[in-house]
């Protein structure tokens, strides 16, 4: 049956049944495939959210889907209370593909940010000695790790934190970038652990100076503190390498993946740690029901694939570099600063006769390319790493229109 409801019409039904936690962009997506999605209406844009970078692998990866489809006819869930054929093929594969002793699985990002700080915590306890309920976490001001109570507490945006409370104490919040503030919250003998975006994502897509990780790690290791990485939006090729640590050769502690861990197929997450840390946290302590599912397993496996044998890193490394020089030779005056690594880019924009980012994103959809602006002034670049240089090149044609009209 063909539907008669218009793009309004989802809206408003969204509007009036839905919670009003998002203001989404007036886009109602019906399909996708690859670096495009279609809308109710059958208009096709570039996808340049990619989900916030779940969508590395591009929209419905044939592969990915298969493995999705396939498992989900067989066994869906079983529940940690007993094994199954698929879990331990998928930690194999997950450990070696990352490097580490063991994995644990969980659903969201901010599930697998949870389970990092539990870790941390019983670690500082059980290893480093710290006395029982004085652990601190080291975290860095204008993060963004998720949303429930305890990462809340590790908010300094009031939009995240401000009316959620009381908050989870034991957090210890440094500026971003700055290994001055580190070394001087390091000379506490309770910190834990810092926890650290190689790049701030939701901050704008903040690129710190280079060195900083590296730096940042080895005082770290100097402290005995663990480090941890929340690659959630970072990881898997988005940045040009799998991980953005290894754009300096940091090893992470703790590595907290999500998002294309699935290719957006459907939520799956993943804390990665080596024995003496993982280890700490003993049968009945953590969990989920959904984690490491026999789906999550084989569609994991499947979308870590891709991203090998597509070479989707080294893609977003060379197509990276074009964008960037692209829109910096663009002359709007709109256009205050181009940044980023890989396919993780944003752009700032001053504003033009009381017209923002928002504006922009309105007129850039209207001319085919869908994005999303953060703080009003910046729009976040990231499509799927599928995309090709001639797909990349249009698509900058449509950002360098949209500007001109402004
Ligand atoms: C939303 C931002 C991106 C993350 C990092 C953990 C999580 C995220 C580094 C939690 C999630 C999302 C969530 C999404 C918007 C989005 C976002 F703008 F808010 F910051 F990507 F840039 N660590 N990021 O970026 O993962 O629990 O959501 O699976 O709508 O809140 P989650």
């Amino acid at each position: 049956m063909i539907s008669t409801m218009t793009s309004k019409d989802y809206i408003e039904r969204e509007d009036r049944y839905g919670a009003h936690n998002y203001h989404p962009l007036p886009v109602v997506l019906d399909r996708g495939e690859g670096i495009f999605v279609w809308d109710v209406e059958g208009k096709k844009y570039f996808d340049f959210l990619s989900a916030y970078s779940a969508v590395n692998q591009g929209h419905c990866h044939p592969k990915i889907i298969g493995a999705m489809t396939e498992q989900s006819k067989k066994l869906t869930l079983t529940s940690r209370a007993f094994y199954n054929s698929t879990l331990g093929e998928y930690e194999e594969f997950v450990t070696k593909y990352f490097g580490y002793d063991k994995v644990l699985p969980m659903n969201t990002g901010a599930e697998a940010d949870e389970t990092a700080l539990k870790l941390c915590r019983k670690w500082a306890y059980e290893k480093k000695g710290v006395p029982e309920n004085e652990a601190k976490i080291i975290v860095c001001e204008n993060n963004f790790h998720g949303r429930t109570i305890t990462i809340v507490s590790m908010s300094t945006d009031p939009d995240a934190y401000k009316g959620f409370g009381p908050f989870t104490p034991g957090f210890i919040k440094i500026p971003y970038n700055d290994l001055s503030a580190l070394e001087k919250a390091l000379e506490d003998p309770n910190v834990a652990g810092f926890l650290v975006e190689p790049i701030q994502g939701e901050a704008g897509v903040y690129v710190p100076d280079d060195g900083y990780l590296k730096k940042a790690s080895e005082m770290c290791k100097a402290k005995n503190v663990l480090f941890i990485a929340d690659e959630v939006q970072t990881g898997i090729a988005r940045t040009g390498k799998l991980l953005a640590c290894d754009h300096e050769n940091v090893r992470p502690d703790i590595l907290i993946l999500g998002k294309a861990i699935s290719g957006g197929a459907m939520p799956i997450s993943a804390v990665l740690a080596d024995d003496d840390i993982m280890l700490v946290i003993k049968p009945g302590e953590h969990g989920s029901t959904f984690g490491g599912n026999p789906v999550a397993a084989m569609t994991a496996i499947a979308a870590l694939e891709v991203v090998r044998d597509e070479k989707l890193a080294e893609n977003a490394e060379r197509l990276g570099k074009i964008f960037r020089e692209e829109l910096q030779k663009v002359d709007s005056p709109m256009i205050e600063l181009v940044r980023g690594k890989g396919l993780l880019n944003a752009v700032i924009i001053k504003p033009k006769d009381g017209k923002t980012a928002w504006d922009v994103c309105l007129a850039m959809k209207e001319n085919g390319l869908i994005a999303k602006p953060t703080h009003d002034h910046i729009i976040r670049f990231a499509p799927p790493l599928v995309i090709n240089e001639e797909q990349l090149m249009e698509a900058i044609e449509i950002i360098k229109k949209t500007l001109a009209e402004f």
